[in-house]
């Protein structure tokens, strides 16, 4: 096993660490104790985590007893032991569990150690993540290019519209015969990808992948969520809106030869303090890539069947989607080489991939689904993806999987269509194991500490929730839910990674309309990408482990910008958290 060995190797190499000046250097602990400053439902489980000490001393690992105070009149409602200590090796501590998943009683609480101190204040009621679920879409709203963002929808944080990209320009890395070098697009609409304004078709494919899925998923729920959107108040969705947001650019980056632009972005990144409507440079489509096209077929086929029944108030869209999903993959077909490559002035995100055989997968999987055809199914076994790996931007295997778990019932027989749901169940047993065998208490290992890690806790608790809709075992379900509580505050770091929510949470973030705008707080609703201990920005910080290298501050955009990828199973995650319950 791939993180069973990791682990290992971490631990050999943390231990020889001087642990007591990572620990006096860290200066990151804001609340000794560690815990979901959201709050639960009252039949979730509940763990809150109690530093015990250092990796190479178990000496503070003496307080035996917790306590769960009712705030409004300061009664005790709850006594617990902790559990006994264990290491952390991604934040080189020792740490004890509180669990106090028995207290089911509505109310304030903090949870207090004699000698260690009181908790931040949470609350266990019916709907303790519902604002943020809506804020948690309601980001994307903000994230819209080519809109004027109101003040009736979007309040202190109205703006004007920025980026029209009705005159981009085709790079020389991406130009044809028929399309030359300089010829002018008009290509519209998108979401920005993160704190810069970029619009990548990789990473927007597998953002509104996981956003088109929790939609299937939680159908009821969305069915009258309203987000308080511009188009809040048509027949539609609220949450299908907004994804068509996204779809209405994301369409439009093909070439006349199938082949997919891999990304429309200036040359360059503009400085952080420049507002949507102020950033004028000159836009391209730059590059043609398999992964991009593979994603684009992916998206193509899956919003295909989706807006296939809501033909009445899109029509046409549908079958458009299909014929594009097709062209595309034929083109990935011609060119499965074509990976991209940065053009030398090109300065802005990459999003490169050396390894295109998952997005085959992926697509494969989602034109089978869309046409039928057998041939589509044959490639998608031929690839021999597996879930587990790391789902994240470049790895998509685990998506194949998933939408046709959910959907392939009519044309998968029952040993194949158990082929696909027992995968998903092996790699949603893989990640309870790691759940249950962690200090933290989450469903995290060594390779989700890169770039974006958030994403990737999340992603994990996506996989896992597969576990439970296939089985209907509530442990796959809580274990699932143990990522949540860890962006939420269950982490070694102590805030809560979405901006607006929890006591402490991230305010200085690299999201270039929140330092431009005159409002002191961020735009709320977004998760930042959170420790690892690449400092690849080369900002300042206080940690120095995996867990710990996390900075709240602009200048650090390796661990506190915001991106439509991580956002996004933090949309999926919630919404399960509300759905299943
Ligand atoms: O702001 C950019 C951010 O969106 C990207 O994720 C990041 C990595 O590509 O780059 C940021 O831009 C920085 C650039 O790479 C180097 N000079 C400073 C830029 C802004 O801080
Ligand atoms: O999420 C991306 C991460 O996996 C990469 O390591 C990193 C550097 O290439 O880029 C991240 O994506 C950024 C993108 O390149 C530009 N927009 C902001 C994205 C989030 O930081």
């Amino acid at each position: 096993m791939k993180f069973s060995i990791l682990v290992f190797i971490t631990l050999l190499v943390l231990l020889s660490f001087d642990s007591s000046k990572v620990f006096a250097s860290s200066g990151l602990v804001l609340k000794p104790i560690k815990l979901n400053q959201l709050g639960y439902k009252p039949s979730d489980t509940k763990v809150a985590i109690v530093p015990a000490g250092l990796a190479d001393d178990n000496t503070l690992d003496v307080a035996a007893g917790f306590e769960i105070i009712d705030v409004s009149n300061r009664s005790v409602v709850f006594k617990g032991k902790l559990s006994r200590s264990k290491l952390w090796p991604y934040s080189n501590e020792n740490v004890q569990q509180a669990d106090f998943s028995a207290l089911q009683q509505i109310g304030d609480f903090v949870l207090s150690i004699e000698g260690v101190g009181e908790s931040y204040i949470f609350e266990i009621s019916d709907d303790p993540l519902y604002a943020l679920h809506k804020a948690a879409i309601k980001s994307y709203y903000f994230n819209r290019s080519a809109i004027d963002i109101d003040s009736q929808t979007g309040g202190i944080y109205a703006r004007k519209a920025g980026h029209h990209d009705t005159k981009v320009k085709v790079h020389a890395s991406a130009a044809t015969a028929e399309r030359p070098e300089g010829t002018v697009l008009s290509l519209p609409r998108g979401w920005y990808d993160a704190g810069d304004y970029g619009k990548y078709v990789v990473n927007s494919g597998i953002s509104t992948y996981t956003l088109l899925t929790a939609y299937q998923h939680f159908t009821d729920l969305y069915q009258n969520l309203d987000l308080g959107i511009v188009e809040s108040g048509d027949t539609a969705p609220d949450l299908l809106d907004e994804i068509k947001w996204n779809l209405d650019w994301f369409e439009k980056m093909q070439d006349i030869d199938g082949g997919v632009y891999h990304k429309l972005t200036a040359l360059r990144f503009s400085d952080m303090n420049v507002s949507p409507e102020n950033e004028t440079f000159q836009r391209y489509v730059i590059g043609k890539s398999v992964t991009a096209s593979l994603n684009y077929a992916a998206i193509m086929a899956v919003s295909s069947r989706v807006f296939k029944e809501l033909e009445e108030l899109f029509p046409g869209v549908s079958e458009r989607y299909k014929g594009k999903a097709l062209r595309a993959y034929q083109w990935a077909r011609s060119n499965p080489n074509a990976l991209y490559a940065q053009p030398s002035d090109v300065g802005t995100g990459a999003y490169d991939d050396d390894n295109a055989n998952d997005e085959f997968a992926w697509a494969e999987a989602e034109l089978y689904l869309l046409t039928g055809d057998r041939y589509y199914f044959e490639q998608f076994l031929s690839r021999k993806t597996d879930p587990l790996n790391n789902l994240s931007w470049p790895q998509v295997d685990a998506l194949g999987y998933i939408s046709l778990s959910t959907s392939a019932h009519a044309y998968l027989n029952e040993r194949e269509y158990s082929q696909i749901n027992d995968a998903l169940v092996a790699a949603s047993d893989a990640y309870f194991l790691m759940y249950e065998n962690s200090a933290y208490n989450v469903a995290a290992s060594e390779p989700d500490f890169v770039w974006g890690s958030n994403g990737d806790v999340l992603n994990n608790g996506m996989v896992l929730m597969q576990g439970y809709r296939i089985t209907g075992e509530a442990r796959y379900r809580e274990a699932a839910m143990s990522t949540v509580d860890y962006v939420l505050g269950k982490n070694a770091t102590g805030y809560s990674f979405v901006t607006g929510f929890g006591d402490k949470s991230p305010v200085n973030i690299h999201h270039r309309p929140s330092e431009a705008d005159q409002v002191d707080v961020p735009v709320p609703g977004f998760l930042v990408g959170g420790p690892h201990a690449g400092k690849q920005d080369g900002c300042e910080y206080t940690g120095t482990l995996p867990a710990t290298t996390y900075a709240d501050s602009v200048c650090s955009y390796s661990t506190n910008e915001i991106a439509i990828n991580w956002n996004a199973p933090l949309v999926y995650m919630l919404g399960a958290a509300i759905d299943t319950r």
